[in-house]
């Protein structure tokens, strides 16, 4: 049947409103004390969603089984009733069930966007059983790592909702560890483990050249027009980052620890074995940086949602004031974040914009091959690597690569507060020569 859809009007006549939590008031000592903690958990979780059962808007396409239209239309209802219980908790690990099948079937692309918004669907219902009550840090943490799962899997529903949803609870849970309340983040006493790294000499006559504070027309002139690398100093000095925050493995894990990200596993991602997974942060700093497990190999924090995700974050950076001028809208800068412990290797590579690389925390060591280069890099030839090179910069194979001896390049260590600018499809190798936390700004 064509246009299957499920329509607002087909919830019942009477509209009913969200109430879990609001039937614990009472005004008796300590029992009111904790119940008044209870309604406002469920009271903040309640303004991320509609007030009415009517405005929950399910609307699906026949692409969508009825069967499993008429679980999601189920799981309104029981949000809605009097109790969110078990029963709404076991409805939507189905509705996760049959969506995560269908996520996982073909290629990504291939997905159809309603499989990913029931998925989405799926984790609010789930999100929100899990605020029930009186829930405990854990059982918080755990809706927060449903709702990445939404916004990481998922494609939007009700204008964010699982954004919005998620904001609201990593404030509660920040909130708690604050007042001491059951910390779910015990901020790190132990170590992080040092690796031992080689630090190259950069020979004189291919230092990148630095400079302090250019002006906006003098680095048009002598490096954007031009296309040179340039390292830019003194220009990211006045962040938060590096002032009222200082960025660190702690601070991290206080304002993100419980977020799940995507992190890639694997020395460097032309290799075999290279994969993707999605873990908290949490998780990543203790697998990774203080490697509390034996033999978990190299993991880096290498993605661009982390600053959309965690927007504490975002306030503690800056837009490059050199940005304005590319032909773009502020809205249209790519931010990466690259967080990772040091001996993390991007391989030599080229992007289709401009970059400002925004040293942070630790150093890295940097090769950059211009464009003309590119023969003398030998890209590898498939179309998904062909912007990458198949040489190991530091260990060239050189009886594969011979030309790769004979391509000039420039070199630098990027130091905490140094932005180096890397011309569109330059070709740029980078080593992490300490822990380390850089952030991208790539611009047209
Ligand atoms: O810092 C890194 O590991 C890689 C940075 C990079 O490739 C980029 O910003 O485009």
């Amino acid at each position: 049947m064509k246009n299957d859809l499920i329509h607002p009007n087909s919830s019942p006549k009477k509209s009913r409103v969200l109430t879990f939590g609001r039937r614990d008031r009472s005004s008796s000592g300590k029992l009111h004390e904790k119940k008044s903690k209870m309604a406002q958990v469920c009271s903040e979780v309640r303004t991320a969603l509609p007030s009415t059962e009517a405005e929950f808007v399910l609307r699906f396409s026949d692409r969508i089984d009825r069967s499993l239209a008429s679980l999601l239309e189920q799981a309104r209802v029981l949000m809605y009733g009097e109790t969110v219980g078990a029963q709404l908790s076991q409805t939507s690990q189905v509705i996760l069930d049959f969506a995560w099948e269908r996520l996982n079937t073909g290629t990504w692309r291939d997905v159809d966007k309603e499989w990913r918004q029931v998925y989405s669907y799926g984790c609010l219902f789930k999100a929100v059983c899990l605020c029930r009550g009186e829930p405990s840090q854990d059982a918080l943490q755990e809706a927060i790592k449903t709702c990445d799962m939404g916004l990481l899997m998922g494609a939007a529903i009700m204008d964010n909702v699982l954004q919005r949803l998620v904001d609201i609870l990593q404030k509660m849970v920040k909130k708690r560890v604050l007042e001491n309340e059951g910390p779910c983040e015990v901020h790190s006493a132990k170590k992080v483990r040092t690796e031992c790294v080689c630090v190259p000499e950069i020979s004189p006559t291919r230092a990148v050249p630095r400079v302090r504070c250019p002006a906006l027309e003098c680095f048009r002139t002598n490096y954007l027009i031009p296309q040179k690398p340039v390292i830019l100093e003194g220009v990211i000095d006045h962040w938060p980052a590096f002032r009222e925050h200082q960025w660190s493995v702690g601070y991290l894990r206080t304002v993100a620890g419980c977020r799940t990200v995507p992190v890639e596993v694997g020395s460097r991602y032309t290799d075999e074995e290279w994969s993707q997974t999605l873990l908290t942060i949490s998780e990543f700093i203790d697998r990774y940086i203080l490697r509390q497990e034996e033999g978990a190999g190299v993991g880096y924090l290498a993605q661009h949602q982390l600053f959309d995700q965690v927007p504490e974050l975002m306030q503690d950076i800056r837009i490059p004031d050199y940005c304005c001028l590319g032909e773009e809208d502020e809205d249209d800068i790519t931010i990466n974040a690259w967080f990772g412990p040091a001996g993390t290797v991007s391989p030599l590579h080229q992007d289709p914009q401009q970059n400002f690389l925004a040293q942070v925390v630790g150093r890295k060591y940097i090769r950059l091959y211009s464009q003309e280069e590119t023969e003398r890099v030998y890209p590898h030839q498939s179309r998904l690597l062909h912007n990458t090179s198949q040489v190991e910069v530091e260990n060239p194979d050189l009886q594969r690569f011979p030309a790769f001896a004979d391509a000039p390049y420039q070199e630098c260590v990027l130091g905490p507060g140094e932005v180096l600018f890397i011309p569109v499809k330059h070709w740029h190798y980078v080593r992490a020569l300490d822990l380390s936390f850089s952030v991208s700004f790539w611009w047209s």
